[in-house]
């Protein structure tokens, strides 16, 4: 059965179902699954036990036309009673126990040691990241293989919900209160995540992506968050005019930009280059779609909470040049 039930789910290969729940890659993932191979198995069995205890009373044990009706047994067997009373309790307890178990594994009260502990803001409609050692991303949470990772989840807005399937399973991020997600990833890639609680317009569009890196790969990509934008180079003069494009926009209000800029009412840019996605994983970070999304965003994304920037296009050419340059 056991076995019937793996083969089955390892058929759905995660490469080209990448929002699979059954392709775990996190310690928590895999307590998930056994929890799913285990209630699967009690069903099977219940579900056999019924259909044969059905097939019975049907063709078996039914009295004829014309006979007299069996004699009623029920009020008087009281092993019978018994028996049917406890192996419903047994078959719930066998899930609650492991179920609720599982559930206080994923949130142990102490973080486990060692661990790296990552706050996780949602807004409408994208995600930020914020490390503890000041690193900041958006959109793209970059985390180390098979080392612990504790995550804060709180709301920017309203309520939203966390949800890497590959990772493990969901978990609600509610205004007002911090809610806990704690696990091991334990195969390095790239796992795509997406909002999982109802939040308005855009709310299908509020994706996200994690890289589960190397322990070496982690390192460098923290060190690289933590530096300033790469600084332009003389030679790179439309990037230098988009620069100045940015400084005299409105988009200083909203972004930050270390060094630049303060806003934060949307992502930090400071390494927006170094993004593969952009706009919460809705378009990949090509210069054509940048200069689609700063022209019309609510175009791209309905309800998307910048306002559309028309600039002549040379400016904006300048502009998308340097926003790709801030590596
Ligand atoms: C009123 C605030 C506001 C202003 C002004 C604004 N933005 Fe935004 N911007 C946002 C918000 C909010 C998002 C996130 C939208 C989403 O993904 O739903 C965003 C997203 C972006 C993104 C995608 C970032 C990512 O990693 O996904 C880029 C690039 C961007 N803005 C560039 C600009 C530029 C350039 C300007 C000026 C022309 C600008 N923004 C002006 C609020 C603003
Ligand atoms: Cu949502």
């Amino acid at each position: 059965m056991r076995v019937a039930i793996a083969l089955t789910i390892a058929g759905c290969s995660d490469t080209d179902r990448p929002m699979t729940t059954l392709a775990p890659k996190s310690d928590l993932a895999q307590w998930i699954q056994s929890l799913y191979i285990q209630v699967t198995t009690w069903d099977a069995i219940i579900f056999t036990i019924v259909i044969v205890a059905f097939i019975l009373a049907v063709f078996v044990f039914s009295s004829r036309v014309g006979e007299a009706a069996p004699a009623s047994t029920a009020s008087s067997d009281l092993g019978l009673e018994i028996a049917w009373t406890l192996g419903p309790t047994l078959v719930l307890l066998m899930i609650s126990v492991p179920t609720i178990r599982t559930i206080f594994r994923s949130q142990p009260a102490v973080p486990p040691k060692g661990a790296l502990e990552i706050k996780v803001v949602a807004h409408q409609w994208w995600w930020e990241f914020d490390y503890p050692d000041g690193a900041k991303a958006s959109n793209e949470m970059h985390i180390p293989v098979n080392r612990p990772i504790r995550l804060s989840l709180e709301s920017g807005d309203i309520i939203h919900s966390f949800w890497v399937p590959q990772l493990g399973g969901k978990r609600d991020v509610v205004p007002g209160q911090i809610n806990e997600l704690t696990f091991v990833a334990t195969v390095p890639g790239v796992y795509p995540g997406q909002c999982a609680e109802f939040c308005g317009l855009s709310h299908a569009n509020m994706r996200f992506r994690t890289f589960v890196d190397s322990p070496d790969e982690f390192a460098k990509w923290d060190k690289d968050q933590l530096a300033g934008p790469v600084s332009i180079s003389a030679s790179d003069s439309l990037a230098s005019d988009g620069a100045k494009v940015f400084a005299d926009s409105p988009c200083t209000t909203c972004h930050m930009i270390q060094g630049v800029s303060k806003g934060y009412i949307g992502p930090d840019l400071t390494h927006f280059g170094a993004r593969t996605t952009l706009a919460a994983g809705v378009l990949k970070n090509t210069p054509e779609n940048v200069a689609k999304w700063i022209k019309n965003p609510q175009e791209i994304k309905p309800g998307a909470n910048m306002p559309p920037l028309l600039l002549p296009g040379p400016q904006l050419n300048a502009l998308v040049a340097y926003l790709e340059s801030l590596k």
